[in-house]
């Protein structure tokens, strides 16, 4: 493969990524030479036989186009967004429904029970999970396969653990093109599972139209402090493990929720948050779950608020792309990097105040940019 500028660049800043980028690059000039990547990712396909596989609901080519839009090299990012472009059209058909709560509170263990339930009914379903710290325990990935085992064998069901590594930015931007592929295969019910903890509900909860808080009795006070901000973000909020000795506990827990909720603003237009109990294990409650699910849809599709947070979603997306491409673009500008721990330390020993920093660092990516469009 030939040398170029864009190659020496990449070497000087990680080494370790080398390979990865020399395969795509192959991939890019439409080489056959096997790099480290190919092995890794399989041989990349022509444009158009991952979007004929993927509206077809071939499941071989719709996990090796998510594999594409998974995948950190340049050029494969550079193809999935050509593929992205033509499943556009053929997007947006399903309900999003996002899942979240402390870990054990059940998520995985509902998602098995409520997706079972819907694929007996003739629905595809999908299940994503975003977890950003998946690559560095490996546990949640292991844990949800064993637990959405059944799931998992049923030829209506999809699930795609979450993509591993990277920022949490990065793993949601992947999760939300993943979702557009799902709903051009056909699938009409994407279930997202948080880890249920920090940011990563946040990240869920802005590319979901519902988002579902599973909660368990008697969690202590404490827990449920956190979790109020979190309940104000919930279209829903399950009790669960309500059965056995517990089912008492957990109906106790409802009344306390629904209680707190009332002083809630509720978060949907015309919506109002509602506390069910359910029990993963047995299946109880999940009907009526789902039941709540689809006159959330038909509510809020009725009153446009629907397509309304969809498309709020979609503006809020792009910014927070444009945030973080701009801010790795400043922080790994070469002449940035040379200049900052200088004046990173007269901000410290306090020789220059703050503002004038910023500005003086600020001012010289700005001329770096117009010199680079010359
Ligand atoms: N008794 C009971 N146990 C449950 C229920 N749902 C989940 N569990 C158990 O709780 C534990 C954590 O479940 P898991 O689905 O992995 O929780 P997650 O961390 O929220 O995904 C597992 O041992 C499950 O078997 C339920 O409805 N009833
Ligand atoms: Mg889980």
């Amino acid at each position: 493969m030939a040398e170029n500028k864009d190659r020496k660049k990449q070497e000087k800043k990680k080494p370790s990524a080398l390979n990865i980028v020399k395969g795509a690059e192959g991939g890019r000039q439409g080489s056959a030479s096997p790099g480290k990547s190919d092995r890794r990712h399989g041989r990349q396909l022509p444009t158009s036989e991952y979007v004929k596989g993927v509206l077809d609901g071939d499941r071989t080519i719709l996990g090796k186009a998510i594999t594409l839009i998974e995948s950190n090299a340049p050029a494969h990012q550079d193809q999935a967004q050509e593929v992205l472009k033509e499943l556009m059209p053929h997007t947006g058909g399903s309900i999003r429904v996002g899942i979240t709560g402390t870990p054990g509170a059940g998520k995985s263990t509902f998602i098995e029970t409520l997706g079972t339930y819907l694929t007996d009914r003739d629905h595809m379903v999908a299940v994503m999970a975003v977890d950003p710290t998946s690559s560095l325990t490996k546990g949640s990935i292991l844990g949800d396969k064993t637990r959405m085992q059944d799931l998992g064998r049923h030829p209506n069901a999809f699930i795609r653990p979450s993509p591993s590594g990277g920022t949490l930015g990065g793993v949601a931007r992947k999760t939300r093109e993943t979702m557009l592929v799902f709903e051009a295969a056909g699938y009409d019910v994407l279930l997202v599972e948080t880890i249920g903890v920090g940011q990563s509900e946040i990240a869920v909860r802005s590319m979901v139209d519902f988002f579902l808080l599973i909660m368990i009795a008697g969690a202590g006070d404490e827990l449920q402090g956190i979790k109020r901000g979190v309940m104000e973000l919930a279209d829903a909020v399950v009790i669960n493990k309500a059965d056995g000795d517990n089912v008492k506990r957990a109906k106790m827990a409802r009344e306390e929720y629904a209680r707190a909720l009332h002083y809630l603003q509720p978060r949907a237009e015309g919506w109002t948050t509602e506390v069910h109990t359910a029990s993963a294990i047995k299946g109880t409650g999940i009907p009526e779950i789902w039941e709540l699910v689809e006159e959330y849809r038909e509510i809020t599709q009725r009153s446009g608020y629907f397509e309304k947070q969809r498309r709020q979603q979609s503006k809020e997306w792009l910014h927070s792309m444009l945030r973080e491409k701009i801010h790795s673009l400043f922080y790994n500008n070469e002449e940035i990097q040379k200049l900052l721990p200088a004046i990173e330390n007269a901000v410290l020993e306090g020789k220059i105040p703050v503002t004038q920093a910023a500005w003086e660092l600020l001012q010289k990516f700005e001329k770096k940019l117009k010199n680079e469009k010359k």
